[in-house]
């Protein structure tokens, strides 16, 4: 270590070496591998067919708030670094042979330094992306609850010394979970509602109803209402998974656009599959790897579930 220390910043060193060398570590690791385990344990056996990730797309999610760039030139033309597959989803469904589908996958959000500390964020990240040709929310949010279950019978079973150090009790299972709007809780609660729900929460519940990216479906019997859906998780973890039913509609699309100031030019091609008809109607949604470890684990913050701190605007070494 003393040696180390000439060679770069000490501070950032000590830290990071205090980081790899964390006591729990390894016990954090294990709870996340058995999460991957059961989610593809799950996925195959709900026959949803597997995709390897994209880093890099001429298109990318734009994401609802704004993030430091992440693109780099190559071939004559920009790529962006994947904030999601949410497009790669969509577009792998025009296959008419594949009608289910998921990724685990890296996604890079250069985040603003007012996400430094809110123990929710990392500006790199995994998630489990997954989406279905033909079905709709109700589908996919029983397929949620029915994967959460899945997944904690199996680390009960599998790791119950680690669950009772870590949490200090098993996992539960959960019967249907509540669902509450946005706008209900927001005028109930006022503009924190999301962290004051969770906060007391003892159990999962579902986020309906947010104005979000032009591929999240408005209700066409209800303008103004989105079709999406958010899990968050209880006792203050926040929000755990988004998803919706997309927006197939190349009108609509393009009134979303516009209405959200896209730029249209850069999603061309996308448009165009649009116009012709072939994006298929879709839904699914995606969750965080880090932050169901960090809920499951009653982490303080989620960087404690990576080996390397991924924590927005915070230099790092390796
Ligand atoms: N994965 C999310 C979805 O399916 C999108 C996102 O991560 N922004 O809706």
């Amino acid at each position: 270590m003393m040696e180390l220390q000439t060679l770069t910043e000490p501070t950032v060193l000590e830290t990071t070496m205090k980081h790899l060398m964390r006591p729990t570590l390894t016990k954090v690791l294990k709870v996340q591998q058995g999460i991957i385990r059961a989610t593809h344990d799950f996925m195959f056996k709900k026959g949803l067919t597997q995709l390897m990730p994209l880093m890099l797309s001429p298109i990318t999610d734009p994401l609802n708030q704004g993030v430091v760039d992440a693109s780099i030139g190559y071939a004559d033309q920009r790529w962006s670094l994947t904030k999601s597959m949410i497009f790669h989803k969509q577009l792998a469904l025009v296959n008419p042979e594949l009608d289910s589908l998921y990724i685990v996958s890296p996604n890079v959000r250069l985040e603003f330094a007012d996400r430094a500390d809110t123990g929710r964020h990392l500006f790199e990240f995994t998630q489990v992306d997954f989406e279905f040709r033909g079905k709709d929310r109700f589908f996919v949010m029983e397929f949620m609850e029915e994967l959460v279950n899945f997944i904690f019978a199996r680390l009960n079973q599998e790791l119950p010394e680690i669950l009772l150090e870590l949490r200090g009790e098993l996992l539960p299972q959960y019967e249907k979970w509540p669902v509450y709007r946005t706008e209900k809780l927001e005028a109930a609660l006022g503009p924190d509602y999301e962290k004051l729900k969770s906060e007391e929460a003892e159990e999962p519940f579902w986020l309906i109803n947010h104005k979000r990216e032009f591929y999240d479906k408005e209700d066409p019997a209800k303008r103004g209402t989105y079709l999406n859906y958010d899990i968050i998780w209880p006792e203050g973890f926040g929000e755990g998974l988004s998803g919706a039913e997309r927006e197939h509609d190349y009108k609509q699309i393009l009134k979303r656009m516009e209405e959200l100031g896209t730029d249209t030019d850069t999603f061309r091609h996308y448009l165009a599959v649009a116009r012709a008809g072939l994006l298929p109607k879709t839904a699914g949604g995606g969750f965080g790897v880090e932050r169901m470890t960090r809920f499951i684990c009653r982490l303080q913050d989620v960087d404690e579930a990576t080996v390397f701190s991924r924590k927005p605007c915070t230099p790092a070494i390796f």
